[in-house]
């Protein structure tokens, strides 16, 4: 029993033992890495905090100076772990920082925790040094918003306090998992004095967080299983098609491997998907290019797990064709060609093992499931015809970079891929085996902080090296995350392919029509120096020119505790050539297959 209550404590310490309260509270409640951005109004969170993690088994907290590039390393932490990790500001613009990651956490259903640092309402909108009104800063962008407000000697308010920061948890869990603020207000003096009388009182209100907050499984119901079990069961040719999702939003390869069974349909799946497995279908991007292989393959039913894939042939084809599809996905609504028979909110695993008991193989399945292994086989052999050709190249090309790096990578390693062409390029050039686990930021595509992200899902992700692949602009885009990667002490290679700019453009019609050089606003060619931009964190860095080259730079640096950058200069134009090379050695292959 606590021998004093908050009313006899001074300022400093009810303010210190506020916030030990409520960093231990986070604690509890199951945040285990921090990302702390320096500040002053923060300055008792952030020492309780460091308090904290000096306890035996105690969270990790991870410094890093620049908000925005923080706000991804919590998010990468997300993507690896399925659980939120809780960032720590200071008040003003720094919050503002966070609002990239903000977005990408809402639009990929990651859980986040912003703990917003900020001044005491009596110094609102009065011209305060640094101070904003950081009240649902994140509108609706946030799936919760809770407002501490500062120290108070009431006891009910500790235990408000406790409750607040609990529920805060809870909220970016789910049921609609994503960012959530938490604004936390302190009053001067902010300096440290956490163990005066209050200690022993805060001793008692920590401890195991209350199981009955976390959020439980969303399944479909039986009645939605019995009825998508009854449209399957009708469809001639089926197709289970596996967007990108992280690894803990995925179900699991066992189960999508029975479901597959089951019905007779195959798995098609995307490298962003985490669902892959042997014999899934994984060049549709290629082949549904082809006119005659849309027409006699396209499935007339999909059961589409998670977001839209990315593949933008895919895409075209459900805009055009009559294709009843039927989406589950654990967030949001997943239907961007606007025509989805059904979509439903849940997650994957306790829907689809409602599912499993209600399938049969369709007749037509097995035919089906033939042909399109035969045109799978001819893209495959289409593609090593245009991966020799690319090595009778003088400057090497970025479809053999991807090739010799995929090749190069463990089973046991984790892929980050970059958005533009690389989330692309892993699907169209590759013919080895994906990694174990692949992480990408697909909710809203976007270029900014990826390296930030790969460095977090290296803290909280598993063991074995990890890579990311990226393109120059992407690695530009995100220079501070240099500054958080230093601090890795694994194996942290971000693997830069650079081909001058952002070559995606190329693909946009306005290219055919216009010079390069009229195209620069868009492709932005740049002359920066790669191997500065590691110098200044003092990271190696390597330059790789060759697949031999790419192959020894790998080999020094997956297995080296601490992050590295390799480099892959690549010919500037060759991603494209590539792809209409493969486009058009698929077709003459693929009107023999079918
Ligand atoms: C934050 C953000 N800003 C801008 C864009 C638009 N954008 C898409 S791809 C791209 C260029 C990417 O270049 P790079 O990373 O070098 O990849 P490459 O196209 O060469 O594969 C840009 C600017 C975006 N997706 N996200």
């Amino acid at each position: 029993m606590h021998s004093r209550g908050p009313d006899s404590a001074t300022a400093a310490h009810l303010t210190s033992s506020w916030a030990r309260l409520l960093m231990h509270t986070l604690w509890d409640a199951g945040v285990e890495h921090f990302v702390v951005s320096p500040g002053s109004r923060s300055t008792p969170f952030t020492w309780a905090l460091m308090q904290l993690t000096r306890q035996p088994d105690g969270p990790s907290a991870q410094i890093v100076l620049d908000e925005r590039s923080a706000g991804f390393v919590a998010l990468g932490v997300a993507r690896a772990s399925g659980k939120p990790a809780a960032l720590l500001c200071t008040s003003g613009s720094a919050a503002a920082n966070y609002f990239p990651a903000v977005v990408e956490a809402r639009a990929a259903g990651l859980p986040l925790l912003l703990v917003t640092s900020d001044r005491p309402t009596e110094l609102g909108q009065c011209g305060a040094p640094q101070t904003l009104d950081q009240l649902k800063l994140y509108g609706d962008q946030a799936v919760g918003f809770f407002e501490l407000g500062q120290a108070e000697s009431d006891l009910r308010a500790w235990r408000g306090l406790r409750r607040i920061a609990l529920q805060a948890y809870a909220t970016s869990i789910g049921p609609i998992p994503g960012p959530v603020q938490l604004n936390v207000r302190a009053r001067k003096p902010l300096e440290p004095e956490p163990d005066g009388p209050l200690k022993s009182f805060v001793d008692s209100l920590v401890g195991p967080h209350p199981q009955n907050l976390i959020r439980t499984e969303v399944s479909i119901s039986e009645v939605a299983a019995e009825h998508l079990a009854q449209r399957l069961k009708q469809a001639k040719r089926g197709a289970i098609v596996c967007g990108p999702l992280s690894p803990s939003q995925a179900a699991p390869r066992e189960l999508l491997q029975r479901i597959s069974k089951a019905s007779g349909w195959p798995l098609w799946c995307e490298a962003t998907s985490n669902a892959e497995s042997g014999d899934a279908v994984t060049r549709f991007d290629t082949w549904l290019r082809d006119e005659a292989a849309r027409r006699e393959l396209t499935p007339d039913v999909i059961l589409q797990l998670g977001p839209a894939p990315t593949s933008g042939s895919l895409l075209r084809v459900l805009d055009q064709f009559e294709i009843e599809r039927h989406v589950i996905c654990p967030f949001g609504y997943q239907d961007p060609a606007n025509r989805a028979a059904s979509v439903q909110r849940a997650d994957l695993g306790p829907s689809l093992r409602r599912l499993l008991t209600r399938l049969e193989t369709a007749p037509a399945a097995e035919l089906y499931c033939e042909r399109l292994m035969r045109v799978e086989a001819a893209c495959g052999a289409a593609l090593v015809e245009v991966l020799e050709a690319c090595d009778g190249e003088s400057q090497l090309s970025e479809a053999s970079a991807f090739d010799a790096v995929l090749q190069n990578l463990p089973e046991a390693a984790t892929l980050s891929v970059g958005n533009s062409l690389a989330v692309r390029e892993v699907d169209w050039f590759r013919r080895h085996r994906l990694p174990g686990r692949v992480l990408s930021q697909r909710g809203l595509n976007g270029i900014d902080g990826n390296v930030s992200g790969a460095f977090g899902a290296r803290l909280a992700g598993a063991a074995g090296p990890h890579l990311l692949l990226l393109g120059d602009l992407s690695f530009l885009h995100d220079l501070g995350g240099l500054g958080a990667a230093l601090r890795a002490t694994q194996p942290l290679v971000v693997c830069v392919i650079n081909n001058a700019g952002g070559r995606i453009f190329e693909m946009l019609p306005l290219a055919s029509e216009v010079d390069a050089a009229a195209l620069e606003p868009w492709t932005t060619p740049h002359r920066a120096n790669l191997e500065h931009a590691a110098g200044i964190h003092g990271i190696a860095y390597f330059q790789a020119n060759t697949r031999s080259e790419i192959k020894a730079s790998l080999d020094a640096c997956l297995n080296r505790n601490a992050a590295a950058v390799v480099e892959v200069r690549v010919a500037d134009q060759s991603s494209i050539s590539a792809q209409r090379a493969l486009w058009r050695r698929a077709s003459e292959r693929i009107s023999a297959a079918l």
